[in-house]
């Protein structure tokens, strides 16, 4: 059985979450305290004492790409997420990096605003989070699809890693993300019709 460890708030795990589901592979979900008591010991999964984590027959897996790596080339071949290969290959994993680096900016964004003592947040580097966010979002949403996925009739990885993205900046209420982008926005709400989103929202 896959075990993937890790919140729900996080984006990384839960664009994990979303491509088992996708794929329609069982798995069991286990939440981690990493900022409280399970940071000695989930080391013993990631020395580096972060999420995701996927427990699989291969041992600990860590990092979401090695992780997607993994769910991808273990996939038969109708059951995965990214194109094969050629062009379509690459504007999909060019998504997915537009959108993991967005998430990577948002997490930042998380740790300062909401993790560092008040009196010793920096306030340049919250406004720079805030622009490469803003920038980062505004290149997302000029390429998101008006209506369908971005795999077309049916959801792909790059789906996976947009949602998991856009609903994570969604529990960051300052950031506005939604507001100023609704076809992102629409995508998301869409989403949640299939079971393989709405079953790992951060809200569900
Ligand atoms: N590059 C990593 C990033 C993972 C990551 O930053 N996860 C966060 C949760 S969203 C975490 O575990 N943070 C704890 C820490 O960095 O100490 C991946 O994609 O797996």
């Amino acid at each position: 059985m896959l075990i993937l460890h890790g919140g729900r708030r996080s984006p990384f795990v839960r664009r994990v979450a979303i491509w088992l589901a996708l794929q329609g592979r069982a798995f069991e979900r286990q939440g981690v305290e990493l900022f409280g008591a399970d940071f000695e010991s989930f080391a013993a999964r990631n020395p580096l004492v972060r999420v995701p984590v996927l427990t699989s027959p291969h041992g600990d897996l860590i990092e979401t790409a090695a992780i997607i790596d993994y769910l991808e080339t273990s996939a038969d071949a109708d059951r995965r997420l990214l194109p094969a290969n050629g062009a379509e290959r690459v504007a999909c994993l060019q998504i997915i990096a537009l959108a993991n680096a967005i998430a990577e900016k948002g997490v930042a964004y998380v740790y300062e605003t909401e993790r560092r003592p008040a009196d010793l947040v920096w306030a340049d580097w919250v406004q720079r989070l805030s622009t490469q966010l803003r920038q980062g979002l505004a290149a997302l949403e000029a390429q998101t699809p008006e209506a369908g996925w971005f795999g077309g009739a049916t959801p792909n990885g790059a789906d996976a890693a947009v949602v998991a993205t856009m609903d994570f900046l969604g529990t960051v209420p300052a950031l506005g993300a939604a507001a100023a982008c609704p076809k992102l926005a629409t995508l998301c709400a869409r989403s949640l019709d299939l079971l393989a989103f709405a079953a790992s929202h951060p809200s569900a």
